[in-house]
């Protein structure tokens, strides 16, 4: 079994927290260490983008070094069960009903209200990844930014403010559960779970790759967290990587 945060570093500023991650695993940490920050001065998203990690939020790593049921192509299944974790202690904290959607976001409404960024480095002959979680907690971000009209934090949708402490806590426990279902065999049981709280599925949706832009409808997702779409001629196409938005 996998424990996740027996060590938890918390941090007033960094750049990243995956990069910190990064280099406390080059170091030797712990499997399962956990690094926060109250703000990221460089921040970052999905394909070199920009996340904006103001005080407030909660921006944290967790160092993991996937084994059994969670190596090669399975590898696949950690951002979505990292969503699956987040909604989770989102709805636990608040009483909004978080949604996942594919591949790694939670949204309330149809606004983004978090992200995931998982990073594979090898460490020497070890593979290792690094899972990086942000969350709009208590700073807003309905106005003011770029995304701001397809995004929210639990602030502006509950009108209180929260305990980030409470959130991480409850966040690491229910990774923790999902982690070590993956990593012990129960993956079909994990994306069943995701299943359950995905907004994805069913939707028309637009998926943006770098080989160009689909639509179709979101069927299913298949063993390892891919997205199986059903195009307009009938038949389907498995997106291993994307930005999807949802047409409906
Ligand atoms: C993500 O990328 O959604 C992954 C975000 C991961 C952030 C965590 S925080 C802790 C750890 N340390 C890091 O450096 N990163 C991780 P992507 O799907 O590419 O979405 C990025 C896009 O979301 C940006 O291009 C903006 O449009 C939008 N965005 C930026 N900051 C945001 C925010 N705080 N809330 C909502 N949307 C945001």
């Amino acid at each position: 079994m996998t424990e996740i945060g027996r060590m938890v570093i918390r941090l007033e500023e960094v750049d990243s927290t995956n990069e910190y991650a990064k280099e406390l695993i080059g170091q030797g940490c712990l499997e399962g260490t956990v690094v926060l920050s109250d703000i990221q001065t460089g921040g970052k998203g999905r394909l070199a983008r920009k996340w904006e990690s103001p005080k407030g939020g909660l921006w944290m790593s967790i160092c993991l070094k996937p084994k059994d049921g969670l190596v090669g192509d399975k590898l696949g299944i950690i951002p979505l069960l990292s969503g699956c974790a987040a909604a989770r202690a989102v709805s636990g904290i608040s009483d909004l009903n978080a949604r996942v959607k594919w591949p790694n976001d939670v949204i309330i409404n149809g606004k983004k209200m978090a992200g995931i960024l998982s990073e594979s480095i090898l460490n020497g002959e070890d593979r290792w990844v690094v899972v990086g979680i942000g969350i709009d907690v208590n700073n807003p971000v309905q106005e003011g930014y770029e995304f701001s009209d397809i995004s929210t934090s639990i602030t502006e949708e509950t009108g209180r403010k929260f305990d980030l402490e409470k959130l991480m806590v409850q966040l690491i426990c229910e990774f923790e559960r999902l982690y070590n279902m993956a990593e012990s065999g129960k993956d079909a049981e994990v994306l069943d779970e995701w299943r359950g709280m995905a907004d994805t599925l069913g939707k028309k949706v637009s998926i943006n790759r770098i080989s160009g832009e689909i639509t179709g409808i979101a069927r299913d997702i298949d063993e390892v967290g891919a997205l199986i779409l059903e195009l307009q001629n009938g038949h389907t196409e498995t997106i291993l990587a994307g930005d999807c938005q949802h047409l409906e």
